[in-house]
């Protein structure tokens, strides 16, 4: 019997050792880490596109929202001598020396979601994000909108904007957009400006504070949905009435966002799209084949999905959550 299970274990060393020798190509992706609905959707789309293709192994770190781990992630890759290098960076800055070292290593490096503020210094082979800005122009417009809609565009309101992890160029961008909507509608005064870290949890605790220290909010701006998932049970602790006392406006258009508008707790969400996987496997061919490519793509600025439908933002018309919430695959 011990000879059987030691043929077995061998057997399934060989096999283990044998898939990761065949590789043709080591696809190494340093993840930022688990904050979100958005970057778990994100997560799976890359992951399971490079998993699935014949002769690629992925190397995967997530860094749990640490830079220091993402720096060592980095390090290790080139140490592993992996092929490509995917890198989305928890915050903008610090990135110079490592992302040196991966051009030094000669690792074609494909920058995914949040661009380093180093980009213009270093060697990158493709670049594939959102555009933030526009993003968070599209919140408040919805906002505007959407108070003019329900008779409300002469109230003075209260607004507050609940920010991204700090000097992420998604809080970067979605702020300098939110702040260029406001004002546009000069009906909507900025009352508090806080950062919820992009998480349930802390979009909770900011909001259990505001709740206590600010006068009056009538317009809650987050830049993800999932920080309005954790304002929702403050507003509702609070015995307020989310998506009526508190207009919430998301960005991210994940499932949940869309569960939390057809019960009526939430208004509206921006989209920004996760699925990178098809990106990324498109590039990673090119590169293989040698082809040209389009070096830097802002991925298409899609849906605006609501409580009403047909809010006009000029680029873009809100769709009714509800009309939608089957369709939606993250
Ligand atoms: C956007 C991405 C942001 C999402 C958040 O491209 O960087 O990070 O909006 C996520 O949900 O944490």
């Amino acid at each position: 019997m011990k000879k059987f299970l030691a043929v077995v274990l061998a057997l399934a060393l060989v096999v283990a050792l044998g898939a990761s020798a065949f590789a043709d190509i080591k696809v190494a992706f340093s993840q930022i880490g688990q904050e979100s609905d958005w970057r778990t959707a994100n997560t799976d789309s890359i992951k399971g596109t490079i998993e699935a293709h014949e002769g690629w192994e992925l190397v995967y770190d997530d860094a749990q929202q640490k830079q220091e781990n993402q720096i060592k992630a980095l390090r290790n890759f080139i140490t592993q001598g992996v092929d490509y290098i995917l890198f989305t960076g928890v915050v903008s800055t610090g990135w110079d020396e490592v992302l040196a070292e991966v051009n030094e290593a000669e690792i074609p490096l494909i920058l995914v979601d949040r661009m380093p503020d180093c980009a213009d210094k270093i060697d990158y082979a493709a670049a594939f994000g959102g555009d933030f800005v526009e993003e968070g122009r599209r919140q408040v417009a919805w906002a505007g909108e959407y108070l003019k809609s329900i008779g409300r565009g002469d109230e003075e309101v209260c607004v507050a904007i609940m920010e991204g992890t700090t000097g992420a160029d998604a809080q970067v961008g979605r702020t300098e957009g939110n702040l260029a909507a406001l004002k546009e509608y000069p009906n909507m005064k900025l009352v508090a400006q806080q950062s919820g870290n992009f998480t349930r949890t802390e979009g909770q605790a900011v909001m259990e504070s505001w709740l206590k220290s600010v006068d009056k909010i009538d317009v809650l701006i987050v830049q993800n949905d999932d920080m309005g998932l954790g304002a929702i049970d403050a507003i509702k602790a609070a015995g307020k009435v989310p998506g009526k006392d508190i207009i919430i406006v998301g960005c991210d258009s994940v499932k949940a966002a869309f569960e939390a508008i057809v019960a009526g707790e939430m208004n509206c969400t921006v989209e920004c799209t996760p699925l990178y996987g098809p990106f990324v496997e498109k590039t990673i061919e090119a590169l293989e084949a040698g082809e040209t490519f389009e070096k830097t793509i802002v991925h298409p600025e899609e849906g605006v999905y609501d409580c009403v439908g047909g809010i006009d933002l000029g680029t873009v018309t809100s769709v009714l959550a509800a009309d939608v919430i089957d369709s939606r695959v993250y």
